[in-house]
């Protein structure tokens, strides 16, 4: 469960947070396909609870009625057809499965596809759900027992939300349905919603049922579909990531965290020389790695102070380090605009969510930020996949912020997070020419838009990053010669 099955060359996968199936179909041809994108994290395809009294929240979709594959996002005609645009171009479908629990408590009690539900029976007729699906006695998470009760975390209810009792023959069996339907249309994979708040026992008992990826989509045969678990373990709780990455692939939040922190300033660059297990972080094949994700960028989930789009020189510094960095399997967050961290994606006033616009520059719009989209950040995706599977070397260091090293003889980069100019002759590792810097432009034909960089015969070339350039990364690589 822990092989994406990218498409040959590929590494990396984006979070497309609310987008429409549609949409997603067309930004799979237009952009991430061509441009070496591995793969997507969609939104719950599955049927929520629809929230108007708080006008339709990003969280609503946290609140399942049914697994019916209907949300705003759109019906299962529209799935199935991004699944397969997507698997087209190269670009796999990772769903985000919400299997811990159900809607919470609420007044309105209708779903996306017209599902309604009695909350205050624990009756959910669409799946359908009672009673005896649900753990009992009833009770509520409290914070202190993420300290103390690991049986509390798991038979409780997350924020209220009725907890699913994954022990229970029925449940079980609604949903491995339930993802084996979406296997069946192609998916590659599942991102594991709360896992810390299940049985590993009975998680395992749920992925052996799971079926093999679809042939008919490109995916070899025998291969089990990619799963990372969501466990929020920042240390020092009686629920430990270790008790999961036996199953499967597992979320590691320590890692934005860190690298947010010195990104920041918190923390000189010239200690990631050793990044990777030595920081406390997962072996490279148990991990997911990201910066930022939907909640923490907004302050819910896990704590911490993450950078995000909203600091953009420093997010972009952190976001190429983890690109560059051969640890982890990485995952980019591309997010729509917010100040009120409770707010839904852009939407009309029926609630239908408003698609992004391109603009000529390839940027997005109508309130979309498309991360995946800035030139800094899908040439890094480039970069990694020209990396491959080399490792660091050559690394150096000023003994403060400034940094750089090379992969293999593939790629070279440098970093400057200190107040003052980076200007080094530094051995490359490539071959003597003239490189397109990825960071500040891009390679039109013959010509460069950004910076070039010349390697002489030893591999050297004069590096410059001011304090004050516009970013503080600098990346060459093979097949960016000019
Ligand atoms: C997750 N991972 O374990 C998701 O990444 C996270 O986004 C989900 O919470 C959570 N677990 C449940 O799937 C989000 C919001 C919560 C929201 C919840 C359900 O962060 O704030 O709770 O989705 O919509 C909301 C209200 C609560 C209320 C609850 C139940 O904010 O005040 O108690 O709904 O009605
Ligand atoms: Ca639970």
């Amino acid at each position: 469960y822990k092989n994406p099955h990218y498409a040959s060359g590929r590494t990396t996968m984006v979070h497309l947070f609310e987008w429409k199936w549609d949409d997603i179909a067309a930004e799979c041809e237009r952009f991430l396909g061509p441009r070496g994108f591995g793969g997507i994290q969609i939104s719950p395809p599955n049927e929520n609870l629809v929230i108007w009294s708080r006008n339709r929240p990003w969280w609503e979709r946290y609140q399942p009625i049914s697994y019916r594959l209907v949300t705003r996002s759109g019906n299962e005609q529209q799935f199935a057809n991004m699944v397969r645009r997507c698997n087209n171009v190269g670009v796999r479908i990772y769903v985000d499965a919400i299997i811990n629990h159900m809607t919470g408590t609420w007044n309105e009690n209708v779903g996306t596809g017209g599902s309604t539900a009695d909350f205050g029976n624990w009756h959910y007729p669409s799946v359908p759900y009672g009673r005896n699906d649900f753990n009992w006695p009833q009770c509520v998470i409290s914070g202190n027992d993420y300290n103390c009760c690991p049986d509390r975390v798991r038979n409780c209810e997350l924020s209220g939300l009725k907890d699913l009792n994954q022990g229970s023959a029925h449940v079980r069996n609604m949903i491995v349905n339930y993802m084996n339907h979406l296997i069946g249309l192609g998916v590659a994979g599942f991102r594991i919603d709360a896992a810390k708040h299940m049985w590993p026992g009975d998680l395992r008992a749920i992925y052996d049922r799971l079926h093999n990826l679809n042939t008919n989509h490109g995916f070899p045969s025998g291969a089990r579909p990619y799963i990372y678990q969501e466990v929020i373990d920042l240390g020092g709780e009686a629920i430990s990531r270790n008790e999961y990455t036996s199953l499967a692939a597992v979320t590691e939040f320590r890692f934005g965290l860190e690298l947010s922190r010195a990104f920041q300033g918190g923390n000189q660059l010239r200690w990631l020389s050793n990044w990777g297990p030595n920081w406390g972080l997962l072996a490279s094949d148990d991990a997911l790695t990201f910066i930022d994700n939907h909640d923490n960028q907004r302050g819910h989930g896990a704590g911490g102070n993450i950078l995000t789009y909203k600091s953009s020189k420093r997010y972009k510094g952190a976001i190429a380090f983890m690109l560059a960095h051969p640890y982890g399997k990485p995952q980019l967050m591309s997010s729509f605009d917010f100040w009120d961290t409770e707010a839904g994606p852009p939407m009309d006033r029926n609630g239908n969510i408003i698609s992004p616009s391109i603009n000529s520059d390839g940027t997005c719009g109508n309130g979309w930020i498309c991360e995946h989209r800035w030139r800094q950040i899908y040439q890094m995706v480039a970069f990694r996949n020209v990396a491959g599977n080399t490792g660091v070397n050559n690394w150096w260091d000023n003994g403060s912020n400034q940094i750089a090293f090379c992969r293999g003889q593939q790629a070279f980069i440098a970093f400057n997070n200190d107040n003052w100019d980076l200007n080094q002759n530094l051995n490359t590792c490539l071959p003597a020419g003239t490189y397109c810097d990825v960071i500040s432009g891009v390679k039109e034909g013959n010509r460069c838009t950004g910076k070039t960089v010349t390697v002489g015969n030893n591999g050297v070339a004069n590096i410059s990053i001011r304090a004050n350039d516009y970013d503080m990364i600098l990346a060459i690589h093979r097949g960016n010669e000019v």
